[in-house]
């Protein structure tokens, strides 16, 4: 079964696990809008989750990063008088570096990550959304800025007036992103911000209509409980851009190419508001405690 996951940040790991934990040919597509270069380094947030991720190396407990991770260049660099509110740790760097080479070289993103997908050996395939830049930016009472500005140096308390996705109107899809959404089974939405980290991908020209005739159907998972989101900031950046913070606003947003959506089984309310949206309106536990609960929700996800 060859299943393609759209997959943003730190929520879509979870499932991500729980896939890759089935007998199925994984291929993520991985948002690129939450990219920051940092110390002339390219670092690529969602990409890099969905690596560490699924090669069993992932920092659990933030949800970014590597497990046992140590900080002692982003010390030094503090201590020569750097910005430091970024935490690199010692051997995500090396993911950077050798990205960042790689760029340098002429090679796209696409190859870079295929390279940094082999050097772990990973059986899924992880491919950026697009090789064109594409930046989420916030657009806050103050100044706009990037998505890491907001989120990990203000923390996410600044007001939001709106949310944009620079270059997306040039952006391109890349060849392996239209062939692997027309070729899968099952084409699956991780729960995620879907304004921060699916909206950046829906953004690029062609990527709703490649889900829409996609042969294969279409289902999601809500990142959403009631108004609040597993993590992050998708309540506040929802209201922002004019939707409900729940997953009837979530459905409302993938209307177009969804065929169907898994939702807490707490929102039993919001099912048949879904279902006249026309997406067949599912109730699970999403909760993701445990990995026996990834690959159960993984499971009915591809059965849904
Ligand atoms: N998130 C934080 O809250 N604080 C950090 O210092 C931080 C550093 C960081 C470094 C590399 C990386 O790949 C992710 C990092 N993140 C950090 C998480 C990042 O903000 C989110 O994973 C995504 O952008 C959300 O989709």
């Amino acid at each position: 079964l060859k299943v393609v996951a759209l997959a943003g940040g730190t929520g879509s790991a979870k499932l991500l696990r729980g896939l890759a934990s089935l007998d199925l040919e994984l291929t993520v597509i991985a948002n690129v809008g939450d990219n920051i270069w940092v110390h002339g380094l390219y670092v690529c947030p969602d990409i890099d989750t969905a690596l560490y991720t699924l090669a069993g190396v992932a920092n659990r407990t933030h949800g970014w990063g590597v497990e046992g991770d140590t900080f002692n260049t982003l010390r030094q660099l503090r201590e020569l008088g750097q910005e430091t509110w970024f935490a690199l740790g010692d051997k995500d760097l090396a993911t950077h570096l050798m990205r960042t080479r790689a760029l340098r070289e002429g090679k796209t993103l696409t190859e870079a990550t295929r390279e940094a997908c082999a050097a772990r050996q990973l059986r899924a395939r992880i491919l950026p959304a697009t090789d064109s830049e594409l930046e989420t930016r916030i657009l806050t009472p103050e100044r706009e800025m990037n998505l890491q500005e907001f989120w990990v140096r203000k923390g996410g308390r600044p007001r939001v007036n709106g949310v944009k996705y620079v270059g997306a109107e040039e952006a391109r899809l890349t060849g392996d992103v239209e062939g692997a959404i027309g070729q899968a089974d099952a084409v699956v939405v991780c729960p995620a911000n879907p304004i921060s980290s699916i909206g950046p991908m829906l953004a690029i020209p062609g990527m709703r209509e490649a889900l829409a005739s996609a042969r294969a159907k279409t289902s999601a998972v809500s990142p959403m409980v009631g108004a609040r989101p597993f993590s992050g900031p998708a309540a506040k950046l929802m209201r922002a851009s004019g939707t409900s913070p729940d997953s009837v606003g979530v459905a409302g947003l993938y209307v177009d190419f969804l065929d169907a959506i898994i939702i807490d089984k707490r929102d039993r309310r919001m099912a048949e508001e879904i279902n006249r949206l026309g997406v067949r309106c599912h109730l699970f536990d999403t909760e993701m405690t445990s990995s026996a609960a990834e690959r159960r929700l993984a499971k009915e996800l591809l059965e849904s």
